[in-house]
């Protein structure tokens, strides 16, 4: 294998959570006695300014309040995120989210050829340690060599710092590591650290344009939800493995750009 580590996003990548997400926002507006309530088609807009806290601010800044409102409802922003943390992390403690196809397996799979493991995500700690405690058990957090949250560096996606960040500490180079994404913004967060960069997008982001994906898949497959004809023909099997992975890392020949639109 010349594949050193697989880096994950969280949220549309390991999981389908940002409905979860937006249920928590609109759960901690009440609480907070705001009467925003956030649809399924405004939360799509909003999905474009990375962060909760981010977003969140943008919101208010969009509202065209009075500047003290704006300044005050500002000054709540931490207070209001930490309230919709807790109702996500609770949504995911009920064993409301369950893991996206082929995340799993293609886990074990890493770890069995032994490659490093790592998480690259705007969410928080909180989020992530819910969703991997929930999903594969309290010890799978230590199948992951570095997990890193979107707080720990100055920028968030689409810039780089969190995937250098990861690369970082795993001492390796992005030219023997593989980003797995779900958004463009990941990709290009990824892209621009210089991993080769797998794209699954969920129905939040699948009109988004990734032709410049390295590898576009409707999802990473496994035998109970094998992929779509058309990936299965690309990659010659039912799901995307290690093996497949690594040579297609290698090769650096993907499937042509027009074959690249995930079925
Ligand atoms: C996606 C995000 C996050 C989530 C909400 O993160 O942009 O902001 O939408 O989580 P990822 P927070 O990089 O994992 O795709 O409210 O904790 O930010
Ligand atoms: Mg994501």
């Amino acid at each position: 294998m010349n594949v050193e580590a697989l880096v994950f996003d969280v949220d549309g990548t390991l999981a389908d959570t940002e409905e979860a997400h937006r249920r928590a926002f609109n759960a901690a507006f009440r609480e907070h006695g705001l009467d925003w309530k956030w649809s399924r088609s405004l939360y799509g807009e909003l999905l474009e300014v990375t962060g909760g806290k981010e977003r969140i601010t943008h919101y208010i800044e969009s509202r065209n309040l009075a500047p003290d409102d704006a300044e005050r409802l500002k000054w709540m922003v931490p207070c209001i995120h930490r309230t919709k943390t807790l109702h996500f992390t609770e949504f995911v403690e009920a064993g409301e989210i369950s893991l996206r196809p082929g995340v799993n397996r293609l886990i074990s799979e890493a770890l069995d050829a032994g490659i490093k493991l790592a998480i690259a995500s705007t969410t928080t700690l909180d989020n992530i340690r819910a969703l991997i405690v929930s999903t594969l058990g309290f010890s799978a957090l230590a199948r992951f060599n570095v997990i890193a949250s979107g707080d720990v560096v100055p920028e968030k996606k689409p810039a780089p710092d969190i995937y250098r960040y990861v690369l970082s500490r795993l001492r390796l180079a992005p030219q023997s590591c593989i980003a797995f994404e779900d958004s463009e913004i990941g990709r290009r967060s990824a892209k621009s650290a210089g991993l080769f960069t797998v794209v699954t997008p969920t129905s939040w982001t699948r009109t988004q344009c990734f032709d410049a994906a390295d590898l576009l898949l409707r999802s990473l497959g496994e035998s109970t939800e094998p992929l779509g004809e058309a990936d299965a023909r690309r990659l010659g099997g039912q799901w995307l493995s290690i093996e497949v992975l690594d040579a297609l890392h290698n090769s650096r020949t993907f499937p042509p750009v027009g074959e690249r639109k995930a079925t």
